[in-house]
C-alpha cells in the first residue's frame, strides 16, 4: 500500500549554525516541502510513498526529483514554466526557526485538479495532502478538495495536516478553509494553536472528531501528543533527546503514523512510531534529513552509541 501525496517543495537556502542572519557563516542548499518530508518519511521507514508536485524548468527543480528520487519516493514532477520557489531559513534560537518564502506565481503555487491523475487516488492506500496547498492559490486549491472528493468516493482514507502558514494567510482567511478541509478527512494532525483556529478549544480532539475524521492527533510539540483514534485517547509524552532543529519534525511524526498505518498497525503502535519519528528528527538539521529508518528508530532507544 502506498502513501500518495502532492504539494509544493521548495529549495531551501539554510544559515548554518543558530543567531540572527546577518551574522550567518555560511549557507547550505537543499529541499523543503512539508508533503516531500512525509513521503522522504515514510520510504525511509521502509514504505512506498509517492510524490507529485510542479517544478520549475531550472536547477532547483531538477535537485528536487534528484533528491526526492534518491531518497525512495516515487516521484512525480512536473515541470511548469515558471520557477521553483525558495526559503530561506535561519534559526534564531535552537527552537525557534525564522523563513521567508520567496514563492508568489511559483512553479509549485501552479498546480491544478488536472495535474493529479484520479488512478493515482484511487490505488493509494492513504492519500495525505496539507493546509498549506490551499493557500497557494485557486487552482492549488482546488487540486486539495477535488482530490480528496475523488478519494473519499473511492473509499480511500484522507489525511490532513493542517500544517497553518501565517506568511501565507491570515486566520480569517484560513479558518474557514481548513475546517471544510478537516471535515473532508479520515485522519487529521493538528497543533492545538491550529485547531483552536477553527474549533472550540475546550476539547480540542472532541472538537476535531466532531467534524467528521475518525482519527485525530493533536501534535503538542514537547508535550508530546494526545489523539482520539476510533473513538479511543490515547496520550503520549516525548522522548527525552537534545534538540538542535525542530523543523521537519512534525512531518517526521505524520511520516511515523502513517507508515506504520499503511501496515495495519495498532493505533498505540502508529503513535509510539510517530512520537520516535518526531524524536529523531529534531535532533539532526533539516527539514527531511532527519527522518529515521527503523533501525534507527530501534537505535533511538538503546544505550550503544557506535552504530
Ligand atoms: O514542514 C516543514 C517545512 O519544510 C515546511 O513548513 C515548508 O512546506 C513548507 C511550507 O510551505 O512552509
Amino acid at each position: 500500500m502506498t502513501l500518495f501525496t502532492f504539494g509544493e517543495t521548495m529549495g531551501l537556502v539554510a544559515a548554518d549554525g543558530i543567531g540572527p542572519l546577518t551574522y550567518a557563516k555560511g549557507f547550505s542548499f537543499g529541499i523543503g516541502g512539508a508533503e516531500s518530508n512525509v513521503a522522504v518519511g515514510v520510504a525511509r521507514l521502509g514504505g512506498e510513498a509517492t510524490w507529485l508536485g510542479r517544478v520549475g524548468p531550472d536547477a532547483t527543480g531538477a535537485l528536487i526529483a534528484e533528491r526526492l528520487t534518491a531518497a525512495g519516493v516515487r516521484t512525480l514532477a512536473i515541470t511548469d514554466e515558471s520557477f521553483t520557489g525558495l526559503m530561506v531559513r535561519h534559526k534564531r534560537s535552537a527552537q525557534f526557526a525564522q523563513v521567508d518564502y520567496h514563492r508568489a506565481g511559483s512553479a509549485g503555487s501552479r498546480l491544478s485538479p488536472a495535474d493529479v491523475p484520479p488512478a493515482e487516488l484511487t490505488s493509494a492506500g492513504v492519500v495525505h495532502v496539507t493546509g498549506i496547498t490551499p493557500a497557494l492559490g485557486e487552482t492549488a486549491r482546488a487540486a486539495v478538495f477535488q482530490s480528496i472528493e475523488t478519494a473519499n468516493a473511492a473509499g480511500v482514507p484522507v489525511s490532513v495536516d493542517v500544517n497553518y502558514r501565517s506568511k501565507l494567510w491570515n486566520r480569517f482567511d484560513a479558518a474557514p478553509v481548513l475546517r471544510d478541509l478537516v471535515s473532508r478527512a479520515d485522519v487529521v494532525f493538528a497543533s492545538p494553536e491550529e485547531a483552536a483556529l477553527f474549533v472550540d478549544a475546550d476539547d480540542l480532539l472532541g472538537a476535531l472528531a466532531k467534524l467528521g475524521p475518525s482519527e485525530v492527533i493533536v501534535k503538542d510539540g514537547a508535550r508530546g501528543c494526545r489523539a482520539q483514534i476510533d473513538g479511543e485517547r490515547h496520550e503520549l509524552p516525548v522522548l527525552p533527546v537534545t534538540v538542535v532543529d525542530p523543523v521537519g519534525a512534525g512531518d517526521a511524526f505524520v511520516a511515523g503514523y502513517l507508515a506504520d498505518r499503511l501496515t495495519g498497525a495498532t493505533p498505540a503502535a502508529r503513535l509510539a512510531t510517530a512520537i520516535a519519528a518526531g524524536a529523531f528528527a529534531v535532533t539532526v538539521p533539516g527539514d527531511c534529513e532527519g527522518a529515521p529508518t527503523r533501525a534507527e528508530l530501534a537505535a533511538l532507544t538503546g544505550d550503544d552509541v557506535h552504530r
